[in-house]
């Protein structure tokens, strides 16, 4: 497969997708060309059929421009596309961690993300001064109050999409505390969550934590005083062009669980019960989702898409070998995570 370069994409640097891929092409020395969207993307690109940040523009084997979103398969094309500077392990036990750790950043933390954005007068207050001029720096004061204005009532009201509400505050911030302590202590350990080079996860976390820590003041506030070491690696995450990986960087599966049990802990106490509570949801047709996450209780829409998260986690873990299957299964028992595939 051949896909032209440079990529073409369009993002925001609000977007923690976008900050994920930008991170990933400049540590894969990946030539690209990125537009401010709604600003400076050329016209003449195709729209895609979801209008999601990023959004790729793609020849692949010659063909026309293609628009594209997604990350995390993106990020798959382009390992089929691009050799060299893998971000997925080689160990398939080790690929599945990181796969599932990736989409516990992209899944769960975004809640996170997108919660205190949008549920503390501060953060909301930066966010609409902000947003609107990264989007067109030269516009007037006037338009930059009307459109920080209508951002704002716009997110404040799609809030319920990630299940950020009055009953799920406390599980979202909890959750974001106790994932502080986990990046920590793995950071006491290895520069990456992946190991001594980073995976598809360290750029899921580093998308997410763009924002978290860099951006929204309340979760800012929480990451320095928390995790002051937290902070100073999204700085190290966005530039890892000079970074020369080795294939015996990488976490050995054996070191799996001193290393990454408790963020996998994390993941099977609130990710796992929040996937399966949604598949439930949308096997039965229910409106609601109505849980018990963390001891709490939990409500929100159905998330379709989160649906299909499920599924591809236990597809892939079908595709392992039995032997890997087992080694997999041992890493996971009693993280909770387990119970994904029960
Ligand atoms: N699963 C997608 C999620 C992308 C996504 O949700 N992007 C957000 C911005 S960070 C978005 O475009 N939301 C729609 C909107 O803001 O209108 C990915 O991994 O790329």
């Amino acid at each position: 497969m051949t896909i032209e370069t440079p990529l073409l994409l369009s993002g925001a640097p609000g977007s923690p997708y976008t900050r994920k891929m930008l991170a990933v092409l400049r540590y894969r020395h990946i030539p690209y060309r990125f537009f401010l969207s709604g600003h400076d993307t050329p016209k003449t690109l195709p729209a895609p059929k979801v209008q999601l940040l990023p959004t790729f523009y793609l020849k692949e084997n010659g063909s026309e421009y293609q628009a594209a979103v997604d990350s995390s398969p993106l990020i798959r094309r382009f390992e089929a596309a691009f050799s060299g500077r893998s971000t997925l392990p080689p160990d398939p036990v080790v690929d599945f961690i990181d796969y599932l750790i990736e989409d516990y950043a992209d899944e769960w933390l975004t809640k996170a993300m997108f919660h205190y954005r949008w549920h503390y007068k501060p953060d909301v207050e930066r966010a609409a001064a902000i947003l609107p001029r990264w989007r067109a720096v030269t516009a007037s004061e006037d338009d930059h109050l009307k459109m920080g204005k209508m951002f704002a009532e716009r997110q404040i009201s799609r809030l319920y999409v990630v299940g950020s509400n009055d009953t799920t505050a406390p599980v979202i911030e909890a959750s974001y505390e106790r994932f502080l302590g986990c990046m920590k202590s793995i950071l006491e350990k290895q520069p990456f969550v992946m190991g001594k080079r980073p995976g598809s996860s360290d750029f899921g976390i580093f998308g997410q934590l763009t924002q978290l820590t860099h951006f929204d003041p309340t979760p800012m506030a929480l990451t320095l005083e928390h995790a002051p070491r937290v902070f100073a690696w999204v700085d190290i995450m966005e530039d890892l062009s000079g970074v020369e990986p080795a294939e015996g960087d990488w976490i050995a599966r054996e070191a799996v669980p001193g290393t990454l049990g408790t963020l996998l802990k994390e993941i099977g106490r609130v990710y796992a019960p929040a996937l399966i509570a949604n598949a439930k949801a949308l096997m039965t047709g229910a409106e609601k989702v109505e849980a018990e996450i963390d001891g709490k209780p939990w409500v929100q829409q159905p998330f379709p898409y989160q649906g299909k998260c499920l599924q591809w986690l236990r597809e892939k873990r079908e595709a392992l070998t039995a032997d890997d299957r087992k080694i997999l299964d041992g890493l996971l028992a009693s993280t909770g995570c387990e119970t994904l595939f029960a």
